[in-house]
């Protein structure tokens, strides 16, 4: 008997892969830049959205992924910026976003007269990373006080990036850590990521953010 071997060469795409490429495609053709926002809980994802919201105003719309609790998108409704909250916990508790859900919530939503589309992703270094939600930039935050080595501890989640933001540099002076070090890290694992160092409490650096969004959101 024959026996034919078949070696599949291309990835087949699943689901979720389908549908990211179908969102990054459509929001595109609405002239939308969207970014995904993933990080650790707590390295400042929602701080740097509130102070970017101060700079683009209505024009931003925010997506909230989180496992319980709408705080966050009560933190980004006060400032009267249009959010979505997307909570995994009633339905097991993913720790990650996927494409279908922003889908369904980008669904409900009036994008009219919105320019940057966020997303929030669930915070942790991992499972995001392993999701494509369909953004045109996926920006992976990390925090000066999470140490210098975990670009080498979740490399997915800095190679799957194109920006990665170093946060909270206004706690460099209170901290034994090299800020040289840790962009060698991010270098190491993804040579062509962008980084951009900030401080949403100061504002030193935020002015590089604001323009890097300006450039990507024509
Ligand atoms: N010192 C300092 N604290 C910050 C900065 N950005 C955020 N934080 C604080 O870090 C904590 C977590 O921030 P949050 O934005 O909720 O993080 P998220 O979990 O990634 O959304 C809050 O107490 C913020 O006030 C910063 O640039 N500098
Ligand atoms: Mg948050």
């Amino acid at each position: 008997m024959d026996i034919k071997e078949i070696k599949v060469m291309k990835k087949i795409l699943n689901i979720n892969d389908r549908i990211a490429e179908e969102l990054r495609i459509s929001l595109k053709d609405k002239g939308i830049f969207y970014i995904n926002l993933m990080s650790s809980p707590g390295s400042g994802k929602t701080t740097i959205i509130e102070e970017t919201a101060k700079k683009f105003g209505k024009k931003i719309f925010v997506i909230e992924g989180d496992i319980q609790t709408t705080l966050d998108a009560e933190r980004i409704a006060k400032l009267g910026i249009r959010t979505y909250q997307i909570n995994t916990g009633p339905f097991g508790g993913d720790c990650h976003l996927e494409s279908g859900w922003v889908k369904s919530a980008i669904e409900e939503i009036d994008l009219e007269g919105i320019d940057i589309l966020f997303v929030e992703n669930i915070g942790n270094l991992v499972c995001p990373a392993e999701f494509d939600v369909g953004a045109h930039i996926n920006t992976v935050v990390l925090s000066v006080t999470e140490g210098e080595d975990k670009p080498l501890k979740y490399p997915l989640a800095f190679r799957n990036s194109q920006l990665c933001i170093i946060s909270k540099t206004d706690l460099l002076p209170y901290l034994d850590i090299s800020i040289d070090k840790i962009k060698e890290n991010i270098k190491n694992v993804n040579p062509q990521m962008e980084v951009i160092e900030l401080s949403a409490k100061t504002g030193d650096g935020f002015e590089d953010w604001v323009e890097y969004l300006k450039k990507n959101k024509k």
